[in-house]
């Protein structure tokens, strides 16, 4: 059986739904705060998302959509402006207690603190935006839960890159094998299968026409005792919901391609 010794969780759309109504919303209140009638719509956003990291969207963005600039304008300086204040008001919007944790996290995360099993954070988004949901949804204290979170330009190379996740590895000094990641994304699933490890995908609206073939699971979401996960591909699980004898289980288990209900 394997030895689960750490659980590794990405943060937009697999601890909380933040990319549409928390990152797209500060990017559109940023926009507007500088005077650029750019607006990204749900659909748009969509789009954005192929490419990880805020910074890394607004130059997407400008070479999709090449909206006009002033003659002279240093681009390099205006995505870091504009980032800097979208994570300004991302905290804000957060903060405010519009983002909700996803069926089971706060249960999965919990379950794990009391069996001694390592947390970690693997997120392609600014530190201080993965601190504001952590402190938010969890509670003050949350962030010293994970022994490590890894976040934004920490590696060279954001998702789909393995990078982040080979830096959380060393971090923990573990090998892969002990370990089970959660993820949402195409991208974050490439990431973490390049850096040898294992993936439970609970997808969203955003990604569920994704392709998850490489993971060990994919589900609608973690469940809980009283709102029963789907398995949307691979084997059946112990419970209606994620927990970490399920863990246990698909660290062991190749993908398989049923669909059911948990159990
Ligand atoms: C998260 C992202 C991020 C956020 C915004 O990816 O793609 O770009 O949308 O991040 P993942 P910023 O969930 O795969 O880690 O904080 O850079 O604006």
């Amino acid at each position: 059986m394997a030895d689960l010794k750490a659980l590794i969780f990405d943060v937009d759309g697999t601890l909380a739904e933040t990319e549409r109504s928390g990152h797209r919303v500060a990017f559109n209140q940023t926009f507007q705060a500088a005077g650029l009638d750019w607006h990204w719509s749900v659909d748009l956003y969509g789009r954005l998302l192929n490419v990880a990291g805020g910074k890394e969207r607004i130059r997407f963005y400008l070479s999709l959509a090449q909206p006009p600039l002033p003659p002279g304008t240093d681009i390099d300086q205006l995505v870091l402006d504009l980032h800097r204040a979208k994570t300004q008001h991302y905290r804000t919007l957060v903060e405010a207690g519009h983002i909700h944790l996803r069926p089971g996290v706060r249960r999965l995360i919990q379950s794990a603190r009391e069996a001694h099993v390592r947390l970690a954070i693997a997120t392609t988004s600014h530190l201080d935006n993965a601190l504001a949901l952590l402190e938010t949804t969890l509670g003050p204290e949350a962030p010293d839960w994970f022994e490590v979170i890894a976040a934004g330009d920490i590696v060279p190379h954001k998702k789909p890159a393995a990078d982040i996740y080979r830096y959380v590895l060393a971090k923990l000094q573990l090998d892969p094998n002990h370990c089970l990641v959660f993820e949402d994304t195409e991208h974050g699933l490439t990431a973490a299968t390049a850096a040898g490890l294992t993936t439970v995908i609970t997808v969203n609206s955003y990604t569920h026409r994704q392709n998850f073939a490489a993971a060990a699971s994919v589900l609608n979401h973690l469940g809980e005792p009283d709102q029963p996960g789907l398995i949307l591909a691979g084997p059946p699980l112990p419970h209606t919901y994620f927990d970490l004898a399920a863990a246990v289980q698909v660290l062991d288990l190749q993908s398989g391609s049923s669909a059911g209900h948990f159990a």
